[in-house]
């Protein structure tokens, strides 16, 4: 039956996501020739790849998450795995209409050229739910594909070729075992093996699946290793061979939209003549200046997709560079850094719809405590609970200096995961476990004065200044432990006594403190250096992530903290840039977090690996470039982006024992002029909310107000607050003057 195209508009119009010409896309002209700067992620959370869309050539770079060196004595590093190549033969001649794209709305990548009058196709996905990378490769003219693919491993091993499988294997030094198996299904023409390759001619219809895997366990009780890979890949495309390759697609894309569907933002139009550039000519238009609302919306979507592709249920978290790595000795390890980075990956989870993507970093972490336990013991003598060094693997190990508050800083996302979801099992057997562990350190570790101030052991501000008593990332993180600590205590109405143990103790830690210029102390003695301009600014952490500070509780304090942000400037790496703009967003400065956001939204061309602490932008690719590439900045923009639109940390109510914290809802604290009419749905907020916003001219126009569970909240838009009590499942409209009236429910979110 053939639908009329006018039915089909319609649904268009009637689909809540915004009508918008084209779909959410990365796109270029030419093929990728830097893997860093210019190839174009793909992921399923276990598997990541990179794709390159040459003429001549294809490269399939892979990962897979597990595949690191290290053991429980030595933190190891997260490694290469290797390329699937595939060479073109018999099409010569010159090549027109180069498109590659990567639509983030389907999370599928393509290529598309024409050469000697003959269109050529490539498609490309990594489909969690069958669990490979599926690439599909048409030629216009029957027969028009010619050519020999093979596997490169990247601690090389012999690329295998048997039928119409590849495959390589291998063993790394640390006993870890990992295999790739590349799957061949061709239309017409001939397949043949030869040599480790396969060589396929007169095809016009090529289709490969491509799976890899370690035997990594996350139990150390089975010692780090579970089952051989092999068998499982082999299942694996067995069964992807056995499907349409289009119903492979539509299973992936239904997965995908499910959760990428849950928040839509639109931030005004962009001129057409601007969105019909070429997205590395987008980005220096930007860079120049240039207008680009709908850049901005997509910089803050890709960050979704690529959380989306790198951290699904039953994979290891995102590391530093997601899941996506060229080098077997790639920068800091690619690791999972505590003192910053490993938490920026997962601020924009909760807030930006992605929740059940926060479990991967809980699955993780509880997986290593044991040998975190062992080796806090040995660092710091009979202490009870756990902490992490700074630099972190997959085996317990980790190196460089210790990190003391990264337990507890750890312990945040747990109570996190609850105050937005409000999901009681997963606080009572998961979160408040991690929350208690780490204060029992904490008392363990503090200092009571004569005067009875509890102060943290020596420690450092990361990662400058010196080693001493009481430094402020320290006590703040402690103070943000304990508040966690004492909300989810009372939430849960459970051990009554420690909880108020615990409160005095909190009572009695040290005060931030206020120095000679103005500033917020980084440390306890007043020398903060205002030409101090390092990337870290940890000692705002109190502002954000945690909610001591607020310009409408603590005027002084927030004063303070824009002093000291103002001193250390808009420049740094990527990460440092992305919350310098959910600082400012706390601050209710939007305008500032804007001149941050654009001050990030960079081009930086080079592919060079050399750090550049002020060098913070963002690659053609739009990965962002710390530099090198680091994938914390990619997220840490999301979380500050939405942290403009909505804010949800001030608690309304008193703690009280049996009871959950109520918030306050803060609708568009820090709009910023360049963002004149808008809308963003899906949002969440604390205590279980689901929340819609539009606005107009600057100014709210109207919000949805979702509530999972029934509960209270307080409604804020500037100066203007009311109450608000909704029933489980209902939905209310809230107008620009506050006006609260029914609403229809909105669609399940999470
Ligand atoms: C911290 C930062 C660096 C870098 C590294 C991975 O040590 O100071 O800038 O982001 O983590």
């Amino acid at each position: 039956m053939k639908v009329p195209v006018i039915f089909l508009f319609a649904l268009g119009l009637m689909s809540s996501l915004p009508v918008t010409a084209l779909p959410p896309t990365l796109w270029y002209e030419e093929p990728a020739k830097a893997w860093m700067t210019q190839a174009l992620p793909i992921g399923n959370g276990r598997m990541g790849a990179m794709i390159f869309g040459g003429v001549d050539q294809e490269r399939i770079q892979f990962n897979v998450d597990s595949l690191w060196t290290g053991n429980e004595g030595d933190t190891g590093m997260y490694q290469n795995f290797g390329e699937l190549v595939i060479d073109f033969a018999g099409s010569t001649g010159e090549v027109s209409g180069y498109r590659r794209e990567l639509d983030i709305s389907k999370a599928v990548h393509s290529v598309s050229y024409s050469r000697n009058g003959v269109k050529f196709t490539r498609e490309a996905f990594a489909s969690y739910p069958d669990g490979v990378v599926a690439i599909r490769l048409t030629a216009a003219k029957p027969g028009g594909l010619s050519g020999t693919m093979h596997l490169v491993d990247a601690h090389n091993a012999a690329s295998e070729a048997k039928g119409g499988t590849l495959r390589v294997s291998g063993t790394l030094d640390n006993g870890l075992k990992y295999e790739a198996q590349a799957r061949v299904v061709a239309k017409g023409g001939a397949v043949s093996a030869k040599d480790g390759a396969i060589e396929f001619s007169g095809v016009t219809e090529l289709v490969i699946f491509l799976a890899a895997d370690t035997d990594y366990s996350p139990k150390r009780g089975d010692k780090w290793r579970g089952v051989d890979p092999g068998g499982r890949l082999t299942k694996l495309l067995d069964a992807a061979a056995a499907k349409p390759f289009d119903a492979l697609l539509a299973a992936h894309v239904a997965d995908y939209q499910k959760i990428f569907n849950r928040v839509t933002l639109d931030l005004g139009a962009t001129a057409p003549a601007v969105a019909a550039k070429p997205t590395n000519e987008r980005l220096k238009a930007v860079t120049a200046g240039g207008a680009d609302p709908e850049f901005e919306a997509l910089l803050f979507q890709y960050a979704r997709y690529l959380l989306i592709s790198s951290s699904r249920a039953g994979t290891l978290p995102a590391n530093l560079q997601g899941v996506w790595n060229n080098w077997n000795k790639p920068p800091w390890r690619s690791d999972y850094h505590s003192n910053i980075n490993f938490q920026m990956n997962y601020w924009p989870a909760e807030v930006a719809g992605l929740a059940d993507l926060h479990v991967p970093m809980f699955d993780y972490i509880d997986s290593q405590k044991e040998v975190y336990r062992e080796k806090t013991k040995a660092e710091y003598g009979n202490v009870r609970g756990w902490t992490v060094r700074t630099e972190n693997g997959i085996f317990g190990a980790g190196s460089f200096i210790w990190n003391p508050p990264g337990s507890a800083w750890y312990a945040r996302h747990y109570w996190e995961h609850y105050a937005f979801g409000r999901d009681k099992a997963f606080l009572k057997e998961r979160a408040y476990p991690t929350l208690k562990e780490a204060c029992e350190f904490w008392e363990d570790r503090l200092i009571k004065r004569p005067d009875g101030t509890l102060v943290t052991p020596v420690g450092w501000s990361p990662e400058h200044g010196p080693k001493e008593e009481a430094v402020s990332y320290d006590v703040e993180i402690v103070r943000d432990l304990f508040t966690n600590y004492i909300d989810a205590a009372d939430a849960l109405g459970v051990d009554r006594s420690y909880r108020d143990k615990i409160a005095a103790m909190r009572d009695q830690l040290l005060k931030p403190k206020i120095g000679k210029w103005g500033q917020l102390q980084e440390w306890e003695t007043d020398r903060d250096d205002p030409k101090d301009t390092h990337r870290h600014v940890s000692h705002l952490y109190a502002l954000y992530p945690a909610n001591q500070i607020s310009p409408v509780s603590t005027p002084d304090l927030a004063k303070a903290a824009r002093t000291s942000l103002e001193a250390r400037g808009d420049e740094g790496t990527g990460w440092s840039k992305a919350w310098k703009i959910a600082y400012w967003a706390r601050l209710l400065d939007g305008d500032r977090s804007y001149r941050l956001l654009r001050t990030l939204m960079k081009i930086v061309e080079s592919d060079s690996m050399t750090m550049n602490m002020l060098g913070g932008g963002l690659y053609p690719n739009l990965f962002d470039a710390h530099p090198p590439f680091q994938i914390d900045g990619n997220f840490g923009v999301a979380a500050g982006m939405a942290e403009m639109l909505l804010q949800s940390h001030d608690r309304t109510n008193k703690p009280q024992f049996g009871a959950d914290v109520t918030y306050e809802i803060n609708l568009l604290p820090a709009l910023p002029s360049a963002w004149k009419s808008g809308s963003v749905t899906g949002l969440r907020a604390r205590g279980g909310f689901t929340v819609n916003i539009s606005w107009r001219d600057g100014k709210l126009a109207e919000a949805l107000i979702h509530s999972d569970k029934g509960g209270r909240a307080k409604v804020r838009y500037g100066t203007r607050a009311v109450d608000l009590t909704l029933n489980p499942g209902q939905t209310v409209k809230v107008g620009g003057g506050l006006n609260i009236l029914p609403a229809p429910a909105l669609p399940p979110t999470r």
